[in-house]
């Protein structure tokens, strides 16, 4: 326990945390589920190329979405080029800058253009006000990311775009398991994207998904993935390899089957944190409606340094020494404020540029104890309560 400011150790204190407690570790599953899973897949001698096991993780996150396709892939950014080719999109598509930055790269890798709108502040995900003054002739779609978790508006959304004669896809790469008016993600729009990253409350090591109910969609991007085997001429482009391996497939149907339980845990977490927490002037949690579903994998608090006294970027500098490796969530800064798109397109987002610089991932997911919390909790509290002298003896160690 810190007692006085010098306590802490980024001014030589001792850390609270011996081994760093790093924000979005791999959820717990059932190792021995795995390895009976990879021998299986040995013995079968069948490891890649629309395999059993992929094909047993495919109908089961279809299952999950509720939907009738899914077409696994390598990953998500690999997913979100396949999706955005196999629907034909040309010249520009409309996104929010507020998210991590594979969502940009995978259209502006396949050649399109990203124009990048606000957030609408209450929500945290893509303004659908903003829609229509982006839309230009060259647009072809609109892209909606549920961040962290929370939904998109999307019935706004999908209206403005049909306004507009635009199809709306979603990177749902945080989304898996969350709802929106009771309707589950990945059946929104033509089609959604989920990862299946390492730090993604359902990992295959590296992996992704589209889901969709559209079923010709679904079979030009199952024949993209595979170099454009299956139909002929199917895009100038030819075809990529975007497959999912068994090796992957097993591990995504192993943290499948820890998923209700990784949940339970992210929402125990996310509560005991809001406990800790909801009393300290100056720190919003980013908050889940109650009344849908979600999967809790991001807890994430925006710091009003007006009130907190001690700046987002200082208060990680003292978790941080500490050992509690929180994060700045989608490698701030947002997307329209990195290359290669700060020069391309110059553009002024004052809610996105707000949010992003004042939010915090902190250390979830079902590695992370009560105890943990508890711990960074207490670190946080006393960071803010002594935050005049934190901030002013770092300016005199700088
Ligand atoms: N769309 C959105 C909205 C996304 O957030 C993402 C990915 C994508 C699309 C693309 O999905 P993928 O193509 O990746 O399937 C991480 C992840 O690599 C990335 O998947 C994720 N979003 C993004 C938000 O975070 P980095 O570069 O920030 O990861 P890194 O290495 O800094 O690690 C983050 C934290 O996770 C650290 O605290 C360490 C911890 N960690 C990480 C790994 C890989 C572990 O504890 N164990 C691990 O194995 O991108």
């Amino acid at each position: 326990m810190k007692h006085v400011v010098a306590d802490l150790a980024l001014f030589g204190g001792r850390p609270a945390f011996l081994t760093p407690l790093h924000t979005n570790r791999p959820n717990r599953f059932d190792r021995a589920r795995l390895f009976d899973r990879l021998d299986w897949a040995l013995d079968n001698q069948w490891l890649s190329n629309g395999g059993p096991l992929v094909l047993e993780f495919e109908q089961r996150v279809a299952e999950l979405a509720g939907v009738e396709h899914c077409v696994a892939t390598c990953n998500a950014t690999v997913a979100l080029q396949l999706l955005m080719h196999g629907a034909d999109l040309s010249g520009e598509v409309i996104m929010p800058s507020l998210t991590f930055s594979a969502t940009a790269h995978a259209a502006r890798w396949i050649g399109l253009e990203p124009v990048f709108c606000d957030i609408d502040p209450a929500t945290g995900c893509i303004d659908p006000a903003a829609i229509a003054d982006a839309v230009t002739p060259q647009t072809s779609a609109v892209i909606g990311v549920h961040l962290w978790g929370r939904t998109c508006a999307v019935d706004e959304l999908e209206k403005v775009a049909a306004d507009n004669g635009l199809p709306v896809f979603f990177d749902a790469a945080h989304g898996i398991g969350c709802s929106s008016a009771g309707r589950t993600v990945g059946g929104f729009g033509a089609a959604e994207v989920f990862s299946f990253h390492a730090t993604k409350v359902v990992s295959a090591f590296e992996g992704g998904a589209v889901v969709t109910d559209d079923a010709r969609l679904a079979d030009r991007i199952r024949a993209l993935h595979n170099f454009g085997k299956g139909i002929d001429h199917v895009s100038d482009a030819g075809g990529t390899n975007g497959k999912m391996s068994e090796a992957a497939a097993a591990m995504g149907l192993t943290s499948l089957d820890a998923f209700d339980s990784s949940v339970r845990h992210n929402r125990a977490n996310y509560d005991a944190y809001r406990e800790e927490l909801d009393e300290v002037d100056g720190i919003t949690f980013f908050n889940h409606e109650t009344r849908e579903r979600n999967n809790f994998q991001y807890v994430i608090i925006e710091l009003d340094e007006a009130e907190t006294g001690i700046s987002r970027d200082l208060l990680l500098d003292v978790l941080k020494a500490e050992n509690a490796i929180a994060l700045t969530p989608i490698g701030s800064p947002a997307c329209h404020q990195l290359e290669p798109y700060r020069s391309r397109r110059p553009v002024r987002l004052p809610h996105t540029e707000k949010l992003v610089a004042g939010v915090i991932s902190l250390p979830s997911g079902s590695t992370v104890s009560r105890e943990d919390i508890r711990r960074v909790c207490a670190l946080i509290r006393f960071a803010v309560t002594h935050s005049t002298e934190v901030t002013s003896r770092r300016k005199d160690s700088q």
